[in-house]
């Protein structure tokens, strides 16, 4: 299980029964999430936990837009939006016999490129079986507002060989491959780069990771309009500074998200929801 004692970033600490769940308010950022003293979240050796850069593991936080999906991303350089890199506070907590949780929300909303009207939370809910993380989109101003953002969760898994992934069909867009077409193997499975966005519009998406035929981690998805899998591979893997060469085989990203031109209309809320268990 990893430890935290050298963040400089502040944490909030959950604890239920044998689970636990450590957030940063750096990004508004899961650190961890232990079942029964399991670890189901990668978090990198060579994460920065003191606010310099986004933190390569746990659940960033991608918000108002996913990856360069904002027409002056090029301007700003920043990918996977603007709330993962700063300061988050905690508004509220809640605890039960069977939950504890968390209300988050970013602090500085000034930024030129932050949409009119346009705010979020982050409600963490730990229980005796799962970890539910759920970001709230609100549109309270006139206009319609674009959106797209993601819970770019990334899972603890013993090795990227052994390991595959189940339930999620149909075509993908592969960003490792110019965006072209693929369609999803039966038998989802890791031998090289994978970027894929996977269109999806079921209410609710049950996906799990196995390692070998054993079941290690279970994600519902809500309020998706995709599921993005990524795995850097070796090349890119040595490209990161906050990453080790190695590490790609102890992780994968299977993320809830909204990235197909939505739009959140005036006055309106927007709940996207990614459950582990
Ligand atoms: O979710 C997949 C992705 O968009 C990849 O294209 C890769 O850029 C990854 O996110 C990590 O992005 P980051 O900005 O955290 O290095």
């Amino acid at each position: 299980m990893t430890h935290f004692s050298h963040a400089s970033v502040p944490l909030v600490h959950l604890t239920l029964g044998e689970n636990t769940c450590v957030v940063s308010l750096f990004g508004g950022h899961v650190l961890s999430y232990t079942q029964s003293g399991v670890e189901k979240l990668f978090m990198s050796k060579q994460a920065k936990l003191d606010g310099s850069r986004p933190i390569r593991g746990g659940i960033p936080v991608c918000w108002p837009w996913f990856g360069q999906l904002h027409p002056d991303i090029n301007e700003h350089k920043l990918a996977h939006g603007l709330v993962r890199q700063q300061l988050w506070e905690l508004e509220a907590k809640v605890s039960t016999a069977k939950s504890v949780s968390i209300t988050l929300s970013p602090t500085d909303l000034t930024h030129p490129l932050w949409p009119q009207g346009l705010t979020c939370q982050l409600i963490i809910t730990l229980t005796h079986d799962h970890l539910e993380v759920k970001l709230l989109s609100h549109n309270k101003g006139e206009k319609p507002v674009p959106l797209s953002c993601a819970l770019h969760s990334y899972f603890a898994i013993d090795d990227l060989q052994e390991t595959s992934l189940i339930g999620i069909t149909g075509e993908y867009s592969d960003n490792a491959n110019e965006g072209a077409i693929g369609s999803t193997p039966e038998t989802y499975r890791f031998t090289g780069e994978v970027d894929r966005i996977h269109p999806n519009t079921d209410n609710i998406l049950s996906t799990d990771i196995y390692h070998k035929e054993r079941p290690i981690t279970a994600i519902t998805h809500a309020g998706h309009d995709s599921l993005v899998v990524w795995n850097p591979w070796r090349n890119k893997s040595q490209s990161f500074v906050d990453f080790a060469d190695d590490e790609y085989l102890q992780m994968i990203c299977v993320e809830t998200a909204l990235t197909q031109h939505f739009e959140l209309a005036p006055h309106n809320h927007h709940h996207l929801i990614q459950t582990i268990a």
